[in-house]
């Protein structure tokens, strides 16, 4: 039995939740911020969620754990079975991961948090985003889905743009979905999943509940 360590907040936390339920693997959820206590860093060394307890041990990084399912669990499979194939899928989320998602957390601080609007990310982020943009443009091919079938690419996808996209019309009021056509069919796709609606079922609750707490 999985145990998911993180918050249903966290979109990284979501991917993984979306690939153990893609596989059909048991899991529990183990509700947990990112901390940097000693005891959480024996599990996940940065202090970062998600983290995933297997029979073998604790895994963090949410690219590694989707790896590590998909060589342990490898059907109904995630990735193509051809090893250059799958390697481009890996392509597509690394420019997802680094060109788009982080580039955009560097917003969070004003978007999620109230902080001032940090200048020196609006100008440093825009550049990369907008080549990250083109890439996946580039080499998308949504037939139907990003690389083709259905792929841990989509998962990827699914949980950048729920946040990447406001942010970046709230920041630079700018639709980086409707930038790169056939994206939106593609993540209305992923998340008509029987997997993806439970966790953007779960997701849209959480949200309403931190809503709440808020006030
Ligand atoms: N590179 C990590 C990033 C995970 C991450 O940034 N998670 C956030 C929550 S969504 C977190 O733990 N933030 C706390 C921190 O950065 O210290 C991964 O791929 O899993």
């Amino acid at each position: 039995m999985h145990k998911l360590y993180g918050f249903r907040v966290s979109n990284y936390f979501n991917m993984v939740k979306f690939a153990l339920l893609e596989k059909g693997l048991e899991f529990d959820e183990v509700d947990t911020m990112p901390n940097q206590e000693e005891a959480f860093k024996a599990k996940s060394p940065m202090g970062k969620v998600p983290c995933l307890e297997t029979d073998q041990g604790f895994l963090s990084e949410t690219s590694v754990i989707l790896d590590c399912l998909e060589a342990c669990h490898p059907n109904p499979a995630l990735m193509p079975p051809d090893p250059f194939t799958a390697a481009k899928v890996r392509e597509v989320m690394k420019v997802l991961e680094l060109y788009i998602e982080l580039q955009v957390r560097r917003h969070y601080p004003e978007i999620f948090f109230g902080e001032e609007r940090s200048e020196t990310a609006v100008v440093a982020a825009k550049p990369v985003l907008e080549k990250g943009i083109a890439a996946l443009k580039r080499m998308a091919s949504f037939d139907p889905f990003i690389c083709g079938e259905f792929s841990n690419a989509d998962i990827m996808a699914a949980y950048t743009f729920v946040y990447a996209a406001p942010v970046c019309q709230a920041v630079y009021d700018w639709d980086i979905i409707a930038a790169v056509p056939g994206l939106q069919a593609a993540m209305d796709a992923t998340n008509a999943r029987t997997a993806g609606a439970k966790v953007a079922a779960d997701h849209q609750a959480a949200l309403e509940a931190l809503r709440q707490a808020r006030g």
